[in-house]
């Protein structure tokens, strides 16, 4: 994997820049579909490539590996040939789904224990486990096993957690040497700075991650329940002392706005549930703010979906029709709506670029981040 910065903003944090990776180039500051369980719900790869212009898809170790299990990725030839995404992929650790989703948890020396969501199974998830799971699932970046610390955790817990998360980070990057990729192409390890809403912690984190040398590195551990000016602070806090020259990510945010902030804090990629999530209950994210697709107000609008959006389905359909869609529960409204709003993100992230690019990124931001906090 290669990072290049080609250019960062005189007047913020906020760089543009470009990751090469065996399964393509992927232009940053770049925004991630998750698709879980190997698919985006509701949107087709064939959509995420013409319509989204998704550059770099996301998949679950935890949810994975429960089903359809390392044996049937491992025959398929890993992810990619399973689920037909040939761009580049990359694969969260499950260590937040372990302690989200999964029933009767505890920690022991080796790892996490749990019995899953699904079938109630018991199973051990360790650093070195997850790194062999992630190896055969064959993401091109992949995530270091972390716990994920609850935003109102008080200092004494946030530290004894973080310290599990440095010790495993240890073993996975151990593991992670002492194994190949399985499928010829290069996988890049991701370590995730932890340390919950504490300074102190978030030094230290900050500093371990960097001094692990790695091709990227995340933070995790933030829109857990912290208040919004909290999570800023803590990425500002984060990225002075994360290496400029590898990418950062920051897990599971957000909306439209803390995307736009934490650019401007120099973070590079992203992925969240919320423009799929949000969008099935009928939540579009457009530049002018957002709208509510269920709202009667939309039942005579015979405009399109979104005048000034930039895929096919915001000036082929109505708002009429959406509501109508939505009203009646037709499939078809899952699908328009998380395409619409996954176009967004990535049109957002796109602008972000151009605009760092243009050197008029903190002023277009400014403007924007008001503009998204309308609803229509
Ligand atoms: N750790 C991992 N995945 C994550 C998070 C984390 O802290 C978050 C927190 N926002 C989202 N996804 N491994």
């Amino acid at each position: 994997m290669n990072f290049e910065v080609i250019q960062t903003d005189s007047r913020s944090k906020a760089r543009a820049g470009r990751i090469t990776t065996d399964h393509g180039v992927i232009e940053t500051p770049i925004f991630m579909p998750v698709g879980t369980q190997g698919a985006v719900k509701a949107v087709h790869m064939a959509e995420l490539q013409s319509e989204v212009g998704a550059q770099i898809i996301l998949g679950n170790t935890y949810h994975l590996y429960l089903r359809p299990g390392v044996d049937t990725l491992e025959r398929a030839g890993g992810l990619h040939r399973f689920n037909g995404w040939g761009g580049p992929i990359l694969t969260d650790s499950g260590g937040f789904q372990v302690f989200s989703l999964a029933d009767r948890r505890k920690l022991t020396a080796e790892g996490a224990e749990f019995r899953s969501h699904i079938d109630g199974s018991k199973h051990l998830f360790s650093p070195e486990r997850v790194m062999d799971i992630e190896r055969s699932i064959g993401a091109d970046i992949i995530m270091a096993f972390d716990e994920c610390c609850p935003g109102d955790a008080d200092h004494a817990y946030a530290e004894r957690s973080l310290k599990l998360t440095e010790q495993w980070l240890g073993r996975c990057i151990k593991r992670f040497k002492e194994t190949e990729p399985r499928y010829g192409y290069h996988q890049s390890l991701f370590p995730i700075v932890q340390g919950c809403v504490y300074p102190d912690l978030r030094t230290r984190a900050a500093e371990r991650v960097a001094e692990a040398g790695a091709e990227g590195n995340a933070i995790g551990g933030l829109s857990v329940g912290e208040p919004t000016e909290v999570m800023y602070e803590m990425i500002e806090l984060v990225n002075a002392i994360l290496p400029a020259d590898k990418p950062r990510y920051l897990m599971g945010v957000g909306t439209p706005a803390n995307i736009l902030e934490a650019i401007e804090r120099g973070v590079d990629m992203f992925d969240c549930i919320m423009p799929t999530r949000n969008g099935r209950n009928g939540q579009l994210f457009t530049a002018r703010g957002t709208m509510n697709m269920r709202n009667r107000k939309w039942a005579d609008d015979f405009s399109p979906i979104d005048p000034d959006g930039h895929c096919a389905v915001d000036l082929l359909h109505s708002r009429a029709y959406l509501h109508h869609l939505f009203r009646a529960e037709e499939l078809l409204a899952l699908q328009i709506a998380s395409i619409h709003n996954l176009a967004f993100y990535l049109w957002l992230v796109g602008e972000a670029r151009r605009h760092i690019l243009a050197g008029d990124f903190t002023t277009w931001k400014a403007g924007m981040v008001k503009q998204l906090s309308e609803r229509i």
